[in-house]
Formats: structure tokens, sequence, C-alpha cells
């Protein structure tokens, strides 16, 4: 069955409607081809992509060096199952604990996946190492979270429609307010805590920064009641925020490095730009004393692990590293905002914008349940620029981090002149 090229959106989007679940409500544009920091539709219409399928196309659409690797990889050997050995799973691992600065790795294939993994490997070391009391283990999520949409995942949320309908949950999970150390000080008092899982930046929940020092100090007060930190760095790692990680200090270095993160998760979660979004790969990184409370047999997937992912992530990180990615992040990432704020200071419809790196957002001025947001970005879309609201009213704006000078001008002229021209 060869692909038929002479469809038209229309046509294609009606046979998603008809043969697929209605489980998205994506913005109606279909897209056929990829490259950097543009897209094209089936009707050849160029965009640039302001939303990187969720920062995992952080390396631009199909960069030559990842698709090379994915390529010749995939006249070799593209999957053993963790049955046998592999010749690359093994210099991949060795590739990715000393960019990272961890003993050991876990190789999952999804964000979720990988998540999943940490709370497991955390309720793991409890019973182990902490000493907690079986099947008693907690571990601390925070509200407007978004790890995943797995059961045991969703059961840390407190979204609706993250959660309605499927329950029963399941147990052993606190929520308490993000960014605020006193509510994290009073959870930590029970001593069957056995990890605290945090996004360094809320992505989903509309791109939520943290005051200035929540990290580390949520990271001491862990430290200090023996608690796991564990960092959600699937949307906000590999160079998005302007950093590495998002728990790096205050280095825009494109290299793991210990000697002046912020924060030094106990357990580190990698998804999404892993890849530069060619194929799934995720991660869980800890040292020893964690990592070895899973003993053989005990967690692993089919593909965890693959020739085929090994190779390209490995070209990923590569790009990300050589190409500099996280500089060009926080400098231009500072331009745009400061475009923004401009337009916010000029527009009544548009209230802030905040984020770091280049995952930001701007707020629009009009309830959550308006659909203005919905409809700027269509106006986007009708201009050539490509991004979604997140909930309600907040419009997630996250390039690939390839985007140079006069691209980022270029869109935010595009997006300072839909804002002006638009009408409720
Ligand atoms: C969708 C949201 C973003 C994530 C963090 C784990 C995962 C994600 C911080 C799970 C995934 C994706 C899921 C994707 C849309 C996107 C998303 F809108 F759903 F919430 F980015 F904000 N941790 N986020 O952001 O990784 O299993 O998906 O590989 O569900 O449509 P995954």
């Amino acid at each position: 069955m060869t692909p038929d090229t002479m469809l038209s959106s229309q046509d294609l989007i009606q046979m998603e409607d008809k043969y697929g679940a209605h489980n998205y409500h994506p913005l109606p544009v279909v897209l056929a081809k990829g490259e950097g920091v543009h897209v094209w539709d089936v009707e050849g219409k160029q965009y640039f992509d302001f939303l990187s399928a969720y920062s995992a196309v952080n390396q631009g659409h199909c960069h030559p060096r990842i698709i090379d690797a994915l390529i010749k990889q995939a006249k070799e050997l593209t999957l053993t199952s963790r049955a046998f050995h592999s010749d690359l799973l093994g210099q991949y691992e060795k590739y990715v604990t000393e960019y990272f600065y961890y003993d050991k790795v876990l190789p999952m294939n999804t964000g979720v996946e990988a998540v999943e993994t940490a709370l497991k490997l955390c309720r793991k070391w409890a019973y182990e190492k902490k000493g907690v009391p079986t099947n008693e283990a907690k571990i601390i999520f925070v509200s407007g979270n978004f790890h995943g949409r797995t059961m045991a995942i969703i059961s840390g949320s407190v979204d609706p429609s993250s959660t309605k309908g499927f329950g029963p949950y399941m147990p052993g999970l606190t929520v308490i307010p993000y960014n605020d150390l006193d509510a994290l000080a009073e959870a930590l008092k029970d001593e069957t805590v056995a990890g605290f899982l945090v996004e360094p930046i809320q992505g989903e929940a509309g791109v939520f920064v943290p005051d200035d020092g929540y990290l580390k100090k949520a990271a001491a007060l862990c430290k200090e009641n023996n608690v796991l930190f564990i960092a959600d760095e699937v949307q906000t790692g590999i160079a998005r925020t302007g950093r590495l990680l998002a728990t790096c200090g205050n280095c825009n270095c494109s290299k793991g490095c210990e000697n002046n993160p912020e924060v030094k998760p106990d357990i580190l979660i990698l998804g999404k730009a892993m890849s530069g979004g060619v194929f799934p790969v995720s991660a869980v990184l800890a040292n020893d004393d964690i990592m070895l409370c899973i003993k053989p047999g005990e967690h692993g997937s089919t593909f965890g692990g693959n020739p085929l992912a090994c190779a390209v992530a490995m070209a990923a990180l590569e790009v990300v590293r050589d190409e500099e990615l996280a500089k060009n992040a926080d400098r231009l990432g500072q331009v745009f905002r400061a475009r923004m704020a401009k337009l916010a200071e000029q527009s009544d419809l548009v209230t802030l914008v905040r984020g770091k790196g280049l995952l930001n957002a701007i707020v629009i001025n009009d309830t959550e349940d308006s659909s203005t947001a919905w409809d700027i970005c269509v106006a986007l879309k009708e201009n050539g620029l490509l991004a979604k609201p997140t909930h309600g009213n907040i419009i997630r704006f996250a390039p690939p981090l390839v985007i140079n000078d006069e691209q980022l001008d270029a869109c935010c002229t595009i997006i300072e002149n839909t804002i002006n021209t638009f009408q409720k």
C-alpha cells in the first residue's frame, strides 16, 4: 500500500475522523514534510513550527545527522530485545551516563514509561534502602503536573481531563501545591514518603516557572528527609530551557557537567528530544545505590534500549552539543520574551509572557473556557506559524532550538501582526 499523495487536507482529516479514535482535537492543518524550523502541509504551504512536537524536535525536523544515523543503523539491526546483548547498548549507556553524569541508565521508549520506571525504582529503593514498610511507600506529586497518561501517572494528576472516568486510581500518591516549600516540608514529615516528583518548569500547565531557588530548596528538603528528588525533564530537558537540563545552574553549556548544577536529581527522567523526534527514546538515570535496587527480570520493555534507538539518540545528543543548542535557546529566548513583553504592553489581548529559554507562553486576556486562544492559533496558522493553546487561554511557543535570529524575528512579527489585527 503506497500513500496516496493526491489526497487533500480535507480528505485526510475526514479519513482520520472516520477511521481514527477521537482522542485529540488537532488544529485544522495536515503536515506532510518537515525540515529544521519549517513544516509543510499537503498543499505545500510552509509554516514555522512553534510547538516542536511538544519539545521533541529540539534539533529541528529531520536533522540530517540524526536521519543518517537512523538509516545507517536500520540497515544493520533494529531490535534484538533484551534477551540478548547488542553491540550498541553498552556504547549508548556509556555515552549517556557520561553525558549527564550518572552511574547508570535504564533505557525505555516513551516519556510516561520512563516516569513509571522512575516511580517503580523509587518504591524499590524505599523498601530496600530506606526501610519503608512494604506497600506503604508514598510519592509526592505537585498540582498542575503533567507526566503522561497511564493509569498510575494520572493517579497523581488533579486535571479532570486526565483523570475523569478512568478510576479507580493507584494508591500511594499525594499531591501538594507546586512552588510551595512549606507544603513540601509538611508532606515530608511522613516517614513513608519515598520520593518527590516534579517538573522543573510545568509545561502543560502553561509554562509555569517556579520561584528562583524553589528546586534547590526542595531538593535540600528531600535530602534532609531521605526522600528521592525525581526530576521529570521530558519536556524541559535537552537544552529546551537554555540549559542542557532545566535543573542545571546558570551555565548554558550544551554538555552535561557535575560541577554546578542548581540541583542534581537523584533520579533524572528524559524523553522526547533524546531522539530529536525521530524515534521514541526515553531514559531514567540514577547512581548505583538507587539503580541497582531493580534486579534482572524485574523491569523492562520489548523496545527499551534497542540498537536503532541507541544510534539515533547518540546522534541527537551530539547535535545538541555540537550546535550549542542550549546557548542558542538561552539567547533567543531572551529576545523572544522581550518582543512579547512589548506586545503585552500595547495589546489588550495579551496579559503577559513567561518562560525560560525557548519554552515560553503568552497568557490571553480572556476566560479559561473562551475560544480566543484557539482562534488566535487558527489565525497564526493562516499567517504561517503553528502553535497550540495549552489550558484554556495560554498559548505555548516552543520552536526548534536550531532557529536563527532572522527566523525568530520573522516569527515575532507574525505573532505581533496576528494579535494586533485579531478580532474576537
Ligand atoms: C500528548 C501534554 C506536553 C511531558 C512530561 C512526561 C510526558 C510528557 C513533562 C509523557 C508528555 C506530551 C504528551 C502529548 C502532548 C505533550 C504534552 F500536552 F500532553 F501535556 F508536552 F505538555 N512528562 N507530554 O510533557 O511523555 O509518554 O507522551 O512520551 O499526550 O498528546 P510521553
